[in-house]
């Protein structure tokens, strides 16, 4: 698989694909993992309060273990279908575990979510990057990211998550899709934020039917000819399931053949739940796919 995105080194160096995350550097020469990282109160739990925190460091550890190579930490605000959550309620879930993470990681934190004063709040607790499925469409959230040094995964989403399922249509929606990362991308470079700094994601799943992502899917070389790096998130998305007939829990084959797709398609980064798997499934294609002489991962 080959650099196609930002490149540093000189003439007669490899190629290099680099992503500039606050104080980290991440090498995407090859695909690498993003382990995701819920924090939502569960059954177990008692609303939050003591047991949530050291549940989410111990996950966020054992997925850095795994190979993980970010962990994106998500207040479930920006979940299809799902309630809306507070500014206050996420702030409450995703504050005290970033502010951990950051400290302790090996490997950038991203923070999941839509809101400018939960960004702003995550970046001063450590965040080194923000993956906005709105793509900083929000008041306040270019600003946010441009006055920190962080990156940003900025993500299509057609509609809202509440009612984004309900009838997706597209002219052409490689197209459609390519053309709205670009333009968000450009706002982001006149608001200062710099080109290494910025991955697109085309929102598998965020209101597209299967055929929609599955012509994603196959389109994704050309969203990532536009030079920058592509992030893919499939990982037990409905489209396995619809794929597979399989429930939630029960999507890791399917996922991990979504995901090889996608790197051999171009992918740079690739979402999941399921990060030992993962990592070790785009390590072999990775490998296999290398060129003569190449060697792979
Ligand atoms: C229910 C439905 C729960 C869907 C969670 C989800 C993406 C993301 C999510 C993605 C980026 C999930 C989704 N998906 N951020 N956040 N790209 N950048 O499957 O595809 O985790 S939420």
């Amino acid at each position: 698989m080959r650099a196609t995105a930002v490149r540093e080194g000189g003439t007669g160096e490899p190629e290099r694909t680099v992503l500039h995350c606050a104080r980290f550097r991440l090498d995407l020469s090859t695909p690498v993992v993003m382990g995701v990282l819920n924090v939502t109160p569960d059954s177990f739990s008692d609303g939050g309060r003591y047991l949530e925190l050291p549940r989410a460091l111990e996950r966020a550890r054992q997925m850095v273990e795994e190979g993980a190579a970010l962990v994106d930490v998500g207040g479930e605000s920006t979940r299809p279908g799902a309630a809306a959550v507070t500014e206050a309620e996420e702030l409450r879930r995703v504050i005290p575990v970033i502010e951990r993470l950051a400290a302790e990681l090996p490997v950038p934190v991203a923070v999941d979510t839509r809101n400018a004063a939960v960004m702003r709040a995550a970046l001063a607790a450590g965040a080194a990057m923000v993956n906005d499925v709105a793509a900083l469409s929000a008041e306040g959230a270019l600003d946010a990211v441009s006055a920190s040094d962080a990156a940003v995964c900025l993500m299509h989403m057609q509609g809202e998550p509440r009612t984004m399922q309900q009838a997706p249509r597209y002219g052409d929606v490689v197209g459609e899709v390519r053309a709205f990362l670009r333009e968000r991308a450009g706002s982001c470079v006149a608001a200062g934020i710099g080109r290494e700094r910025i991955v697109v994601d085309p929102g598998f799943g965020f209101g597209k039917t299967l055929a929609h992502n599955l012509d994603l899917l196959r389109g994704l070389p050309a969203i990532a000819a536009d030079g920058i790096p592509v992030l893919v998130g499939l990982s037990r998305k409905s489209m396995v399931g619809q794929l597979t007939g399989r429930a939630t829990a029960d999507r890791l084959a399917g996922s991990l053949a979504l995901a090889v797709l996608a790197a051999l398609n171009g992918a740079r980064i690739v979402r999941a739940h399921d990060v030992g798997p993962t990592v070790d499934a785009l390590r072999v294609a990775a490998a296999a796919a290398a060129a003569p002489g190449e060697g792979g991962a």
